[in-house]
């Protein structure tokens, strides 16, 4: 049984998502943490429901990000990961701990990458006039929003758009996408070639 750990900042329906998928597809892996760096996440409460391990790193309490982030790796190792999933985690993170866990570190960033990297996608988009936004789940890598690709969502902006519409719009996919992704990663289809990711057996890594 590979071993998940799901990082998450707020609400955690990806994470769940992911928690539903592992068991109704019966992977060889199991969820066996939930970690937040706020105390208040609500998704935090959901893993607890389901019997798994929760843990809080509350940012707030190192006096620098390394701090934090020695705290956050060493919670993290306690559970012994073969896979780490960010799920709406809001920390950039720093090299020391992206080398750690180099090959095993993944997250799902809310718009079609290298578009929009960075916060507030849905109303970039938007007010760039994108006719197409989506999902991009990928290898996390020091370089914030730019590691290997793994898989994208796409859906349509459509006419009188908010933020809010369109990033309701883009979870329903990330719902689909993201858990699927990661049993490619736990279930080691995935290959790394020159920085892109391909499905060793021909899956389509594209969201239509
Ligand atoms: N860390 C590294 N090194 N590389 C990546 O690709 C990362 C990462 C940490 C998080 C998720 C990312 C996203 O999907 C992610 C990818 C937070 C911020 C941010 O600016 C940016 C991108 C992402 C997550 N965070 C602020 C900070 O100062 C805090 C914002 C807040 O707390 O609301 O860390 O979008
Ligand atoms: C998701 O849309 C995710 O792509 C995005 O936040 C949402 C989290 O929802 N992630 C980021 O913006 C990371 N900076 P969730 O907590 O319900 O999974």
């Amino acid at each position: 049984m590979k071993r998940i750990v799901i990082l998450i900042s707020g609400r955690g329906s990806n994470m769940q998502a992911i928690v539903r998928a592992c068991a109704a597809e019966r992977w060889s892996a199991q969820v066996v943490a939930v970690v937040s760096n706020r105390a208040d996440a609500a998704g935090l409460a959901f893993a607890q429901r389901q019997g798994i391990a929760t843990a809080v790193v509350d940012h707030r309490a190192y006096a620098s990000r390394e701090d934090f982030d020695a705290a956050l790796a060493s919670a993290i190792e306690g559970y012994a990961p073969d896979a780490v999933a960010l799920a709406g985690f809001m920390r950039i993170l720093t090299d020391g701990f992206v080398a750690r866990f180099a090959g095993r570190l993944v997250n799902v960033h809310p718009s079609l990458l290298p578009a929009f990297t960075g916060l507030h996608t849905h109303r970039r988009a938007i007010e760039a006039g994108c006719k197409l936004a989506g999902a991009t789940v990928h290898f996390v890598t020091p370089a914030l929003d730019h590691g290997p690709i793994i898989a994208q969502a796409v859906v349509p902006v459509l006419p009188g758009d908010t933020p809010e519409a369109l990033s309701a719009r883009v979870l329903e996919r990330e719902h689909v996408m993201y858990p699927r992704a990661l049993s490619w990663l736990v279930h080691d289809q995935l290959r790394l070639d020159g920085g892109v990711v391909t499905h060793t057996q021909g899956e389509p890594q594209l969201f239509l």
